[in-house]
């Protein structure tokens, strides 16, 4: 048994070495957004490590989470346009270049991990050709957890969240705030702390995970879990960058990239309600909306709805169509 392992290892060994001119080592970076323990970080340090041991090292990869190398809104550009080999985004963060990226925002239309597997499933292929286009090759997609509104008071209607300081990720977080009468203010995740301590926000909506990672609990003091929407994170790699890779190896990428999308769906999935414990554990309340509240969410949710729809047109129509089938 340790002789035929030993055996086993040599061969692998001298196959690597054969190997080794063929293609020399490369060095990747992907930019991330999110703080190294949060689990799309997580899983993206292990996909670099799968890509990492299937290549015997000539692939190496380094993550740089937390918006160490570029800032969330700058990671797709710097990607598209060969400064980083890979990246993560929020893939809403661009709904602006394309609807379609902001298919997994729409409030209230996939509201579970099935359905908002299903939703990917049903628009990755526009995902796929609009990133194409744009010189980027999709990789794999991951959820965050269910979003719900983190507040220093109690909300019992949507007139409550009128003239609040509203901190949004994106061009619907934005627009909720237009619609409630509150005062929409743009922050990242890697900014969202500061922006806590110094009070220039006091209400926002984001996952259990993100007001975990931002101490929430030091300054608000509700959760209302409205589960509104699924958002997700898209990895990407830069398309002339992976051209360039040997056969084997890009083989490999895109073998690691199916097994994070797996884990990452999983790993999501199990931390969701770990991350509502941790806030209730620091004393904050947990709630689920109140019945007036979640008929006015329910009622901007179609007002929204509508928006999509008018911005996607027949191709928002046929996704959708996919994904109610
Ligand atoms: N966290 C990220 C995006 C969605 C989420 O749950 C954020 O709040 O910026």
């Amino acid at each position: 048994m340790m002789f035929k392992l030993i055996k086993t290892c040599a061969i692998a060994a001298c196959v690597a070495a054969l190997a080794a001119p063929a293609m020399a080592q490369t060095k990747w970076n992907l930019p991330a957004a999110y703080p190294a323990d949060n689990p799309h970080s997580v899983n993206l340090i292990a996909f670099a490590k799968d890509v990492a041991d299937a290549t015997g090292n000539k692939l190496q990869i380094t993550v740089h989470p937390a918006a160490s190398l570029f800032k969330a809104p700058e990671i797709k550009r710097a990607v598209a346009t060969g400064q980083a080999q890979a990246g993560e985004v929020l893939i809403s963060l661009h709904e602006n270049e394309d609807p379609m990226f902001g298919i997994d925002v729409i409030p209230f239309l996939s509201t579970s991990y099935p359905a908002a597997k299903k939703l990917w499933l049903a628009s990755k292929p526009a995902i796929e050709k609009k990133l194409a286009s744009q010189g980027l090759m999709l990789l794999f997609a991951v959820p965050w957890g269910p979003q719900g509104i983190y507040a220093k008071k109690d909300l019992n209607t949507v007139e409550d969240m009128k003239g609040l300081k509203w901190r949004a990720y994106n061009v619907g977080t934005s627009r909720i705030a237009e619609l409630v009468g509150a005062q929409p203010v743009t922050i990242q995740a890697a900014e969202l702390p500061q922006a806590l301590a110094t009070g220039v926000v006091n209400a926002f909506m984001t996952s259990g995970s993100t007001g975990y990672d931002s101490k929430s609990w030091e300054t608000m003091t509700h959760f209302y879990d409205t589960q509104a929407w699924i958002p997700k994170n898209v990895t990407f790699v830069n398309k002339a960058a992976f051209d360039a890779l040997d056969k084997p190896t890009q083989d490999a990428i895109l073998k690691a990239a199916a097994v994070a999308e797996e884990r990452g769906w999983k790993l999501a999935e199990e931390k969701a309600k770990w991350y509502l414990e941790q806030l209730q554990a620091n004393k904050m309340k947990v709630l689920p909306p109140p019945a007036a509240l979640k008929t006015g969410l329910e009622k901007i949710g179609e007002q929204l709805t509508a928006d999509w729809l008018k911005k996607a047109g027949a191709d928002g129509e046929a996704v959708i169509a996919t994904y109610k089938k």
